[in-house]
Order: structure tokens, then sequence, then C-alpha cells
């Protein structure tokens, strides 16, 4: 089985940053390739089995985008490192239900899992070739007033296929050679590394609006306990938002 694992690492996307990353992925004169691959709106709905948050409280995330199921888990077990996030995304029915070890139209049917969080959000994706690297930039606005930006590569996980372990070398070398194409492209960006992990869009929904479970999360080590930055509110002014 071939999987894709997901290296990212997200900034704060305050107005200014937005406009100046758009400037520059756009400019005919930049040292590298990029092109914006489109601009698109979703809605996300977040599933865990009700009071207990069995799933998410053992950093897995399991959503239907669009009505697709999608599932998340961390590519390596243990604690986070650095501020680069490592999972791996399942997109395909079987894949899911094998690692979930149930279905997911079942467990909603009998209620088993339920939804938590609903989140719209409209995102900018440029995809650029760096060092070698193909990354993709994604610049969200969630209908909750939050925005963040994201860098991502995609790693492929082929190992699997020969029933090697999932942290097999191969895999971890190209893992290792993603993040530090991440890091190079980010301070070339004039991004600021953050000094904590920043809050994608779900952990700042729970955060705000389901603050049982997030402090659950937070005792359990999935997320952090952080303040909130106030750098990636959206503006009020919607002119101010648009990319
Ligand atoms: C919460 C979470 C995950 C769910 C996905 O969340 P989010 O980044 O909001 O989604 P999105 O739309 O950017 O997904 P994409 O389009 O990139 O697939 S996946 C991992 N986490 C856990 C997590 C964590 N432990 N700590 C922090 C600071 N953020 C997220």
């Amino acid at each position: 089985m071939s999987v894709n694992i997901e290296v990212e690492r997200k900034f704060v996307l305050s107005p200014e940053l937005a406009r100046r990353l758009v400037t520059v992925l756009e400019s005919e004169t930049r040292p590298f390739e990029a092109r914006r691959l489109r601009s698109t709106r979703f809605t996300d709905v977040y599933y865990d089995t009700p009071a207990t948050w069995a799933l998410t409280l053992r950093d897995w995330w399991l959503r239907q985008r669009q009505a697709q199921w999608q599932l998340k888990v961390p590519w390596r077990d243990g604690p986070r490192a650095s501020a680069l996030d490592t999972y791996r995304e399942l997109e395909q029915l079987a894949e899911l239900e094998a690692t979930l070890g149930w279905c997911p139209d079942t467990a909603l049917r009998d209620g088993h899992i339920q939804p938590f969080a609903q989140i719209a959000t409209e995102r900018d994706t440029f995809q650029v070739t760096y060092r070698g690297h193909v990354l993709r930039i994604d610049l969200d606005r969630a209908d909750f007033g939050y925005a963040v930006g994201e860098i991502e590569a995609l790693v492929q996980d082929n190992e699997g296929e020969h029933g090697a372990s999932k942290n097999a070398p191969a895999t971890a070398v190209a893992v290792s050679s993603a993040e530090q194409t991440i890091r190079l492209f980010a301070k070339e960006m004039d991004i600021a590394e953050p000094a904590a992990a920043v809050r994608g869009k779900l952990a700042e929904y729970i955060r705000r609006f389901r603050s049982e479970h997030y402090a659950a999360l937070v005792r359990h080590h999935i997320l952090d306990a952080g303040d909130a930055s106030p750098d990636n509110q959206l503006d009020l002014n919607p002119d101010e938002n648009v990319l």
C-alpha cells in the first residue's frame, strides 16, 4: 500500500503577510517556479465518539470534506517534536476502515460517532518548486474569523507496500529532507519561525467553541495550551481579506 505522508508547517497569516506572499508568488522575477493552482471553498465536518473523544485523544482526525471521508493519523508515535506536523492522510475508504477497524458510515448511522465541528474554508493554493521539492502553499480563511497559512510537502510512503515498517529509513530520510526544504523556503519568504506550534483551524475552533474537549486534548498533550495569537484574526473589512 502506498500512502502519502504530509509534512507541513503552519504559520500565522496576517492580511499583510497574505498580500506579501501573493505578490512574491505571482511576480515574474522570483528565483523559483511558482503558480497559483486554485481558489476553492470547502466544508469540513469532524467526527469523534460522543463524550469520550476516543479518536482525537489519540491524535486521529476523522472528517468529511465535501462528503468524502478522510482520516489523518500521526506518521510517528510519540510527542510532537517541532513546529512541523507529519501525518498520514488516508482517503480510500478501504484504508480508512482497515485503520479504524470499523466503517465510518455505519458508525455514524449507529450513533457511535457524531460531529463536533463544522468549518467552511476559503483557500488559495499555490504550487512552488523549490530546491527540487514540490511544495504546496495554502492560504486559508475560515468562516469563524481565523486565518492560517500552510507550507506542505508530500512524501510517498511506498515502503508499506513491502510490509516494511512505516518508519523505515528511506521514508525517514525523505521526510527529513522535506522538513529541511520547508524550513529554508519559509526563511526565504521571511515567515517567522513560530515560538510555539501555530494552531490550525480545527485546533482553534475547538479552543474557542468546545472548551471541555479542548481541555481534554491539552491534558493528553495532543494540543498545546498556548495563548491565541491575535495576529491571524481576519480583518473586519472584507476587502482586506481578498487575495
Ligand atoms: C487538529 C489536527 C488535524 C486536523 C486538521 O486540522 P486543520 O489543520 O485545521 O485542517 P486543514 O484544513 O488545514 O487540513 P488539510 O487541508 O491541510 O488536510 S491534523 C492534526 N491535528 C493536530 C494538531 C496539533 N496536534 N497541534 C496543532 C497546533 N494543530 C493541529
